[in-house]
């Protein structure tokens, strides 16, 4: 079911809306709605909510390698027009559901969907053909992309594939089928990356000796790891490292932290690896 949102606190112009799909009827609240709904509403959130009924396609045989075609596919085109309807209503959209496969729907149905976030230890992005599990939740990004044009799946008839690989920026990625990792080396290009590192992003007690601190920054061991991931992108082509500024330390020692901390994200986006690595390519 839809479920619309309005903070009044923070936001007071912009409401919201949640979806939320499951294959049942008109229902009382699931727990879990009614723990959104009552945690939202105490945040001063304006819920509205509204119920989608899937049904189950009789005889939903694959096509290919995508299980359950005609009931994912009919689905979410109901999802997609719920989402619209959201959103020319003015709210934030929210979906609540179990199956990654509903974000066919919902990014086809939310027009103005550049970029994507997709926060996922998989990639999604088997297509009916390249799919070894055969479950659609491996698949909603290949048939939301324009470049891999997958086409023919009976109910999703609808779908006009709605996002460049320019669109999608990856978060998390840790289990990547090989066909996945082949149809993203096709897929997206790989650009040089420019790291601009604002020291005062860290937690200040690590660089005390910066202008503008602010608490509650990432740990030392945060930042690091993302110079390293950077590193092994192959990609990292210009480094800024700013706002060091030794005349702020209070003493010897908020100087050194500062300047030691810095070093350890620049030898890190360098090459340097915790675990240990041969040489660094300054
Ligand atoms: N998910 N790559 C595997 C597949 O079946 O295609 C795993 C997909 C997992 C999907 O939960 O994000
Ligand atoms: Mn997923
Ligand atoms: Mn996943
Ligand atoms: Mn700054």
């Amino acid at each position: 079911f839809p479920m619309g949102l309005q903070q009044h606190r923070a936001l007071p112009q912009q409401k919201s809306a949640l979806p939320m799909p499951g294959a049942r009827g008109a229902h009382p609240p699931s727990p879990g709605e009614a723990t959104i709904r009552s945690n939202a509403e105490a945040e001063r959130c304006d819920v509205k909510d509204r119920e989608l009924k899937f049904d189950i396609i009789p005889n939903d045989h694959p096509y290919h390698n995508a299980k359950n075609p005609r009931t994912v596919g009919r689905a979410n085109e109901k999802l997609a027009s719920a989402v619209e309807e959201v959103k020319k209503d003015g709210r934030t959209c929210l979906v609540v559901g179990g199956d990654h496969s509903l974000a066919i729907g919902s990014i086809s149905g939310h027009a103005k969907t550049e970029p994507v976030i997709w926060f996922d230890a998989h990639a999604d992005i088997n297509t009916p053909l390249t799919s070894l599990s055969g479950n659609m939740h491996g698949q909603p990004v290949a048939f939301l992309l324009k470049e891999l044009k997958v086409s023919g799946v009976p109910g999703f008839e609808w779908l006009k594939p709605c996002l460049s690989a320019e669109d999608i920026v990856y978060i998390g990625l840790r289990d990547v089928d090989d066909a996945e990792h082949s149809l993203m080396e096709d897929t997206f290009k790989k650009k040089p990356i420019h790291l601009s590192f604002d020291v005062d992003g860290l937690d200040p007690p690590l660089t005390p000796a910066t202008g503008t601190p602010v608490p509650g920054g990432v740990t030392l061991r945060e930042g690091i790891y993302v110079a390293e991931q950077l590193y092994k992108t192959g990609l990292l082509s210009a480094v800024d490292t700013v706002e060091i500024n030794p005349r702020l330390g209070k003493t010897q020692e908020e100087v050194d932290s500062t300047v030691n901390t810095a070093v350890s994200i620049i030898l890190s986006g360098f090459g340097k690896a915790r675990e240990g690595s041969h040489s660094c390519s300054y």
